[in-house]
């Protein structure tokens, strides 16, 4: 008998959001995961990890039951208990913790593990109807935003699908290789059809920079100044299309003066990459107008990110790329979707002074800093679902500081027993995508789809949007949103945005939301009022500490400096197997990662008296992790790579690799920093 194969939409926090095809063997299992051929942007191409999800779906570890914590907080010893049980103990604990400090005591705490529309949203359900503190979700993309929108004005852009008509694709500070491979099959298209070149600009030699017929190394937090050494260059050799500026762009002639000093000689000294290099990449890009640049995340997370995304984004404004089929640039298409989630989200029980506090800064909150905690009370309850801040907030020694307090009520809503799920008090376990209804939206393409439960959960599983539900109605909310089921929900927001039904929605298998190409491209006007692109930004618009920040496009030196001290800076990249954390219970990933390595040039590995594989300690002020050493020539001198994000329990040691890393917000409005530390490395006996 042929098994079937039912259409479905990968969650997993990726650019990608893939069109798949999941083979059904029963009821309770499934087979193989394909990427639907059907669809433009996915092309029948999806990742191992997810190739593989019956590895995941169908593991043995796999939390099926509620739990109550019986051993000491962080230790994961637990006992089972009814779903009665669990949650009248988690909606009492966030009564009396309301009623003792302020319903500002209890934090929902979420990020992207699952990117379904309304199994992520509904926490806010939650926030909104009670008045509990709300979270500034900066812990991904607010660096890269904030940076894109100081320029362009929305966080949209040109469409991937017409990769296949550029001469030239510029990946600045983006490993899709490893973290988003559907832009490859894009790329590999141009490159097969027309010739296209590849460049990549990286901080180390990645998977996608060994594919690339060009690859710029800068050191961590300098691509403002390689920016603007090529664009020194693009005017000086009369690559800038003036026309295009005049009509399009603020202050083309301030921005040629403003450069006359920033040479690639200049570039050179601060990012280490070769002058005369510099001088090739800028002629490449001036001479291929017809170039997409696709902006990654990884260069933004750096104090000064946001200031390198707008130097970075200026590229395109001053050769006209955007004017091409096949040219412009590409950061996120977030901004492209215009759904009303007023009902799944409960928006209109917002009250706008309700508290919101740093997701990021998630060790300095339970650890009671008061301008973290906005001068209000203590964080005393938190729900943490779909995220594991034990292991990806920055400070982590802080973070599981501040999770271990006992006067902290923590329930974890779970797949697995993370290091976050180990502090619960509560533990409840979670569904995945396939057995559940959901809506997603890509931000690397333009759909929108709907994807429908495939299998039934293992166990007492339950959905986000169940266990958000069941606590709504036992905390008194009488909001219709807390007694609609998830497919109720997606019908709501989909009649309320305008859209087809979801039958519809999913008979087509996806809705494409683009718009005109003179609208993807800012032909018809970048968004700002004005209509044209900054290259002077009003960084006021952007965030609060925007007064340092540099008029024009510049080197910001604002980043963690190598010091005699801490003579290294640390790039802590994403592994290609796992997805942050997601994936790390996989075998078939961790016999691919192997163990947390450190890659270290071969000259630093001579003057530390390092071996190849040898254990080492890395550290700085915050803390100090233990690794094994990997010789690596692809990265320069004062720079190490750690390809993360292993379990801290995966360490020698049992701390992650986050322990070194600073919850400092970027300028001007926040955002993590993950590739912007510095370090020392010690052999370790
Ligand atoms: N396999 C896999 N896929 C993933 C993820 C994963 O963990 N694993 N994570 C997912 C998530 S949540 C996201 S947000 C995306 C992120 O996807 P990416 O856009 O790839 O961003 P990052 O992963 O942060 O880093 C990408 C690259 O930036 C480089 N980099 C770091 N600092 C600098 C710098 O200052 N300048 C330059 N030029 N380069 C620098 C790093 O060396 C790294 O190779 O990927 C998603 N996909
Ligand atoms: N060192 C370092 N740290 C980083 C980064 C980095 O590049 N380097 N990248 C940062 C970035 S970009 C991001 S986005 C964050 C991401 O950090 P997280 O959002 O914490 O991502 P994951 O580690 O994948 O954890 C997501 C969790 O959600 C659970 N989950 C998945 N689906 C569901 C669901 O439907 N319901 C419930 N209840 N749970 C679910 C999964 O089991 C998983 O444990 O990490 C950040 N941390
Ligand atoms: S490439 Fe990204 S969206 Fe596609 S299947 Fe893999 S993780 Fe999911
Ligand atoms: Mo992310």
């Amino acid at each position: 008998m042929n098994n079937q194969l039912i259409r479905s939409v990968c969650p997993h926090d990726c650019p990608s959001t893939c069109a798949l095809q999941v083979e059904q063997i029963s009821r309770h299992e499934i087979g193989r995961v394909r990427g639907n051929p059907d669809n433009d942007y996915t092309a029948g191409v999806i990742c191992s990890k997810v190739s593989n999800y019956r590895e995941r779906i169908h593991h043995p570890e796999r939390l099926t039951k509620p739990m109550r914590r019986i051993g000491a907080k962080g230790e994961g010893v637990f006992e089972v208990i009814t779903w009665e049980e669990a949650l009248d103990e988690v909606a009492g604990a966030f009564q009396t913790s309301a009623l003792s400090c302020g319903p500002e005591s209890v934090w929902p705490y979420d990020f992207a593990g699952t990117m379904g529309l309304i199994q992520r949203g509904s926490i806010h359900r939650l926030r909104h109807a009670f008045g509990y503190s709300l979270q500034e979700d900066t812990i991904c993309v607010t660096t890269g935003v904030t940076g894109w929108n100081a320029g362009v004005g929305t966080c949209r852009g040109s469409d991937s699908r017409n990769i296949q008509h550029s001469d030239l694709i510029v990946v600045w500070g983006g490993n899709p290789v490893s973290t988003q491979v559907n832009l490859m099959t894009h790329i590999s298209r141009a490159r097969k059809k027309r010739g296209a070149k590849l460049v990549v600009v990286d901080a180390y030699q990645t998977p996608s920079a060994d594919v690339a017929d060009m690859h710029l190394m800068p050191k961590p937090g300098t691509d403002g100044a390689l920016a603007c050494a090529v664009m020194h260059v693009l005017f000086k050799e009369k690559f800038a299309d003036w026309e295009y500026m005049e009509h399009y762009t603020d202050c083309p002639d301030r921005l040629e003066r403003h450069l006359k000093t920033r040479t690639p000689e200049w570039a050179e000294k601060i990012s280490g990459i070769p002058a005369s290099d510099i001088a090739s990449f800028a002629r490449l890009y001036g001479s291929n107008p017809r170039s997409f640049l696709r902006c990654g995340y990884g260069f933004t997370r750096s104090r000064n990110g946001p200031a390198n995304m707008h130097a970075v984004s200026c590229l395109p404004a001053i050769t006209g790329a955007w004017q091409h089929k096949g040219g412009g640039a590409l950061y996120s298409n977030r901004d492209l979707y215009d759904l009303d989630f007023s009902m799944s989200r409960a928006l209109d029980l917002r009250s706008g002074k309700t508290r919101i506090l740093d997701m990021s800064r998630i060790g300095a909150v339970l650890n009671g800093e008061r301008e973290s905690l906005k001068n209000g009370p203590p964080v005393k309850a938190m729900l943490v679902q779909n995220v594991n801040p034990a292991d990806v907030a920055p400070d982590s020694n802080l973070v599981r500081k501040g999770l271990v307090r006992d006067d902290l009520f923590l329930c974890v809503h779970e797949q697995f027993m993370t290091e976050t799920a180990k502090f619960a008090d509560i533990l409840l376990p979670a569904t995945m995508f396939l057995e559940h209804d959901d809506l997603y939206t890509g931000s690397a393409h333009v759909y929108l789809q709907a994807a429908r439960k495939v299998v039934e959960p293992p166990g007492q599983c339950r959905s986000n949007v169940d266990v958000i539900n069941e606590l709504g109605k036992r905390l008194g909310s009488e909001y219709p949103g807390f007694y609609m089921t998830a497919h109720e929900l997606i019908e709501q927001t989909l009649l309320d945005s305008g859209l087809p039904d979801s039958d519809d929605v999913y008979e087509m298998g996806w809705v494409d939301c683009s718009k005109s190409f003179d609208e993807m491209n800012f032909l018809t006007g970048f968004a700002h009022q004005e209509g044209r692109f900054r290259f002077a930004p009003d960084w006021s618009e952007q965030g609060e500490e925007h007064e340092i920040m540099p008029s024009l496009p510049d080197h910001f030196e604002v980043h963690e400096r190598a010091t005699p001290e801490h003579p290294f800076r640390l790039v802590a990249a994403p592994a290609r197997r796992y997805l942050n954390t997601s994936f790390t219970e996989m075998p078939s990933s961790r016999r691919h990662e192997g163990r947390p390595t450190i890659k270290i040039h071969e000259n630093a590995c001579k003057s530390l008296d390092i071996s190849d594989g040898q254990l080492v300690c890395v550290g700085n002020s915050r803390g100090q992790v233990k690794l094994h050493a990997s010789i690596f020539g692809g990265l320069q001198e004062d720079v190490v790579v750690v390809e993360s994000i292993w379990p801290g329990s995966s360490f020698e040691g049992g701390v992650g690799i986050n322990a070194l890393i600073g919850a400092d917000r970027a300028f001007p409005g926040g955002g993590a920093v993950f590739h912007d530390t510095a370090v020392w490395v010690r052999p370790e006996n």
